[in-house]
């Protein structure tokens, strides 16, 4: 490849600091991250490692206000955590900051004051939901109501989580403030926009026609966007946690958080560069010279933001560079379902080092084997079992330890002479030297999962030529050729040290210290004299410790009880309401119907359109269980449904009641039918 940049500013996303890291964040952004900068740094190629903690937006505020706190409290609290988590699993981070520092409240504001300078924002006023008890506007995650959809209370503004179907905020039925409990009131107010659909022809051509190489999921995702039309996105809120308007008039409004947050790469920078300016130099260097490339490692839910939303506010100051490439991954499963801060679906790095010890590398090693590059990946302790005991223990660290040991039986520790190689000898050799290109051209194209596999072939060779060349037979006859074949295994091990620094730092590091080097630069990989006869070894120990059964069924069972206790707690969030006046029950009108008709409604994924025969006639009744059913499952069957609920319009269509589904803890729906056979139209009493 041709390669036209001096230098890399690699960057990944910054998490927000209202929660731990988990596997799936390591999985997704921080070790592919970190494994393309130790590399490069290999290389001894010019590259900077931006991160740092996301410390704005709304869920940050509601945190707070749940455990009465400040907001400034929580994110303290988890920008330490997670720095701490990061520093042991070895991410390299040149800098990690924090988007509450005041570099980069000056730094976003002065961006967001050069774009309204420079007429780059439009102005408009909208309509928006005002608590009038707590005197302020209500983020859409601040109002809470029923959903229009499966009629579930608590429905956020932006979303239902029950259903799972995104909403705006006037969808919901008898919408309340979160923070007050009051009904709200529509209220005007002003916000900025960036106006993406002016850009659109210029992110079309750079992407489309420029960017082919992008991966296909972020190509395809960019696409999508790009053929719907860009919108206008507001780039402010109304709310008092943030980095302020820096506008006359702009009291009580904040830059959205997605519009600082990714400014925040850049005030990192910044903060570095003025630390160890010897070091990094100007932080100009990093953003601002066309010869420098710009890569943004992240998860798929942020492509949008980094692919068309930055770059079109880095276009709009105009003096920024672009970036050269997102990798973005998929996500990481965990044990078949998403992983869930919420409902403590994850395993957490603290949590992991607790309970594996000195292990960084295991983790690090499974997750990149599995990494979501492509699809979507599932991570199960079965599996992190089979990788570290089948392939860390069983190939790379037994071959490693068998050439260390077996020098140390034959040679005290030291590096024999080689003597004449055989042909044997010739071709294992090459086949390690034509790996390296291998390895190289997949880091290169940031396919680290198949970079990693190769590196593991290295060490199946080294196995397989000690397996093939048995030195602990030869040692009786024929020593000559034994110190040759522990020379060609040692030179192999070395080997090993190089290819799998980016991948396993920590188990490298070991093994230099076994072989008693300092360091080794990736230009040598490949090389048969990395190691010089007569070179003292340091003292051979196990890179590796075989996992044992009783470990990871421990591991296993801390899920199912993780389970067990979201399953309890779903009772207990639903528990059975205040007793109701008889009179009350009998004005609820539950009928038997038969559906005639059921089909799925277009461009709502969740909803089924029933023709109901309801003994008097046929009505129509949509229902949010698309999910769970398919509709031509359901025809014929006899439904029970509320037959006396004022019509409701959804997605246009009149429903004419509401049909009965029984509820389990994970989510799943099962209509309610009858046992027998009965008249369409009889009451459900
Ligand atoms: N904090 C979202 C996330 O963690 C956001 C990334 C910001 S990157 C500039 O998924
Ligand atoms: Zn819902």
């Amino acid at each position: 490849m041709n390669n036209p940049f001096k230098r890399t500013t690699v960057t990944s996303a910054l998490p927000y600091a209202n929660g731990p890291v988990h596997i799936g964040h390591l999985a997704g952004v921080y070790v592919p991250a970190d494994i393309y900068v130790r590399y490069l740094r290999l290389k001894k190629e010019e590259v900077v490692f931006i991160g740092g903690s996301d410390e704005h937006g709304v869920p940050i505020t509601i945190r707070a206000k749940k455990e009465g706190v400040t907001p400034q409290d929580i994110v303290d609290r988890y920008h330490e955590l997670i720095k701490k988590s990061f520093e042991e699993f070895g991410i390299s981070f040149d800098v990690y900051s924090r988007t509450t520092s005041k570099m980069h409240h000056d730094t976003a504001s002065e961006f967001f004051r050069e774009l309204y300078d420079k007429g780059e924002f439009i102005e408009k006023t909208s309509m928006q939901y005002y608590d009038e008890e707590a005197h302020q506007f209500l983020a859409d995650r601040y109002i809470t109501g029923e959903c229009p959809h499966c009629h579930a209370e608590g429905a956020y503004g932006d979303q239902c989580e029950k259903c799972g179907t995104s909403l705006s905020p006037t969808d919901l039925i008898n919408p309340k403030s979160a923070i007050s409990g009051s009904k709200p009131v529509m209220r005007e107010t002003k916000h900025w926009y960036l106006p993406l659909d002016k850009h659109e022809a210029w992110l079309r051509r750079w992407i489309l026609d420029d960017h082919k190489e992008w991966r296909p999921n972020v190509y395809g995702q960019c696409k999508s966007w790009l053929d719907m039309g860009l919108q206008p996105r507001a780039v402010s809120r109304d709310l008092d946690w943030g980095i302020p308007v820096p506008v006359e008039g702009a009291d009580g409004k904040v830059l959205y958080v997605w519009f600082d947050a990714p400014i925040g790469y850049i005030s990192n920078t910044k903060e570095m560069c003025a630390a160890r300016p010897e070091k990094f130099g100007a932080w100009e260097k990093w953003w601002k010279d066309p010869e420098t490339r710009l890569v943004h490692f992240i998860g798929k839910d942020n492509i949008v933001f980094h692919c068309i939303v930055f770059p079109a506010m880095l276009k709009a100051e105009g003096s920024y560079i672009l970036p050269d490439n997102v990798p973005a991954n998929e996500f990481l499963n965990l044990e078949g379902d998403k992983i869930s801060t919420s409902r403590n679906w994850a395993v957490w790095l603290h949590e992991y080092l607790t309970d594996f010890p000195g292990k960084q590398d295991v983790l690090r090693y499974v997750l990149t084997a599995n990494a979501p590059e492509t699809k979507d990946n599932d991570f199960t302790w079965k599996d992190f079992q089979a990788r570290n005991n089948n392939e860390l223990v069983a190939v790379y660290g037994n071959f490693v330890n068998r050439a260390l040991q077996l020098t140390k039986k034959y040679f005290d520790g030291v590096v024999p002479v080689a003597g004449a190689l055989t042909d044997y000898d010739h071709n294992t050799l090459q086949e390690f030297a034509d790996v390296k290109a291998e390895v190289e051209k997949l880091l290169n194209n940031f396919k680290f999962r198949d970079a990693q596999k190769e590196a593991m072939n290295l060490a199946r060779i080294g196995n397989k030529y000690l397996a093939d060349t048995e030195p602990w037979k030869l040692a009786k006859t024929d020593m000559e050729r034994v110190a040759t074949i522990l020379n060609i295994s040692l030179q192999l091990v070395a080997n090993l040290a190089i290819a799998f620094e980016p991948f396993l730092p920590f188990s490298s590091k070991r093994l230099r210290e076994m072989l008693n080097m300092e360091s080794f630069d990736w230009v040598n990989l490949g090389r048969t004299d990395l190691l010089a006869a007569g070179h003292q070894l340091g003292t051979p120990e196990l890179l590796f410790e075989k996992i044992e059964d009783s470990v990871i069924e421990a591991q296993v069972q801390k899920l199912l009880d993780t389970k067990k206790a979201n399953e309890e707690a779903n009772y207990r969030a639903n528990p059975v309401h205040a007793d109701i006046a008889f009179d009350d029950f009998l004005k609820l009108d539950i009928r038997v119907g038969t559906v005639l008709e059921c089909s799925r409604v277009p461009k709502a994924d969740k909803l089924l359109q029933f023709k109901i025969d309801d003994g008097l006639d046929t009505r129509t009744i949509v229902s949010g269980i698309a999910q769970h059913y398919q509709p031509e499952e359901l025809v014929g069957k006899q439904v029970c449904f509320i037959a006396n609920l004022p019509p409701r319009k959804l997605k246009g269509i009149e429903s004419q009641g509401m049909i009965l589904s029984a509820e389990n803890a994970d989510g799943s729906l099962s209509v309610v039918t009858t046992l027998r056979e009965v008249k369409p139209g009889s009451e459900v009493k």
